[in-house]
């Protein structure tokens, strides 16, 4: 998926990481891996009718209809008692990854590693790229009527994720309408400023205790977008935004998440080695890598 911001190369995200060596890394951690091929979606062909809806969402017809497929696909996994591994592709995909999972475990609490909320509507969204809305589109309150939203239909009548669902971590660039949503759902959002003043330690003890106090055996989900570690070590991505996690910061969050036992299913979004030359790409899809390994449950002893 690349249609949900404006750079070409977002979809070869998934390619590089089986390159890098992905199926042996997580074979090696004791995984039985079934390598479904990346999903269609430039097959779709759609015609890009501008919808009649509230606001500005950009190829809201093929990401609708992307993240369809992908809904679909990840219920399904979940229902046969697998782990979904998604691999991105932008942000957007967030939306059918969340749909899916919602649909299968409802319950589930999602960790949102990321510089930036994506916590937009089209009617709230400043560039109308939908990689930023994956939050803001699933999230009770905040959810606009999909009915309208041509592409979207699917998501109408689908379970939402509760505010207090979610746990940011990483923030460091968020539109000022997320703002206002943040604080007046109350969502628990651990920015940089957190990470300097607790350390990353404390601030996943708290993050996932907000998520799991009530249900100790609540399954999660993990959004992992590579923009929320810091450009010096991820430059290949479309968004880049100074001031992120440091490599062991990145990987804490990776483990801390794994350590639960309760990760149900993981992605990993907008690697773009399109965007950065030579060693940048091959370093970013190399943390890539390192990052899924630790979620997937590499320990250090
Ligand atoms: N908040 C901005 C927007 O909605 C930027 C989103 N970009 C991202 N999100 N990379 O993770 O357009
Ligand atoms: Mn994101
Ligand atoms: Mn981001």
């Amino acid at each position: 998926m690349t249609y949900g911001q404006p750079f070409v190369g977002t979809d070869s995200g998934p390619e590089l990481l089986r390159q890098a060596g992905l199926r042996k890394m997580l074979s090696a951690l004791g995984w039985r891996v079934e390598d479904v091929p990346d999903l269609e979606f430039e097959a779709l062909q759609l015609s890009e009718k501008s919808g009649t809806f509230e606001g500005n969402a950009k190829n809201h017809k093929l990401v609708g209809a992307g993240c369809e497929m992908l809904a679909n696909a990840v219920e399904k996994t979940l229902k046969q008692k697998r782990f979904p591994l998604i691999l991105g592709g932008d942000h957007s995909i967030g939306m059918g990854s969340l749909a899916g999972i919602l649909r299968a475990q409802p319950e589930t609490g999602v960790i949102w590693i990321d510089a930036h909320a994506d916590l937009n509507t089209p009617a709230l969204s400043e560039s109308g790229n939908m990689h930023g809305m994956p939050v803001g589109m699933l999230m009770e309150g905040v959810a606009p009527d999909h009915r309208q939203i041509p592409g979207l239909e699917w998501l109408a009548d689908g379970p939402r994720l509760s505010p207090d669902s979610i746990v940011y971590v990483g923030l460091r660039d968020v539109d000022p309408a997320e703002r206002r949503l943040i604080q007046s759902l109350d969502i628990a959002a651990y920015t940089m400023h957190e990470i300097d003043r607790y350390g990353i330690g404390q601030v996943m003890e708290m993050a996932l205790d907000h998520l799991c106090a009530k249900n100790p055996n609540r399954p999660l989900h993990l959004s992992y977008d590579i923009d929320a570690v810091d450009p010096v070590l991820a430059p290949a991505t479309g968004t880049t935004v100074r001031g992120g996690l440091t490599f062991r910061e990145a990987h804490y969050v990776a483990e801390a998440v794994a350590y639960t036992g309760n990760l149900a299913s993981a992605e990993i979004v907008e690697l773009n080695p399109s965007l950065s030359c030579g060693e940048g790409a091959e370093a970013t899809v190399e943390l890539g890598l390192q990052l899924i390994t630790s979620f997937m449950g590499k320990s250090i002893i």
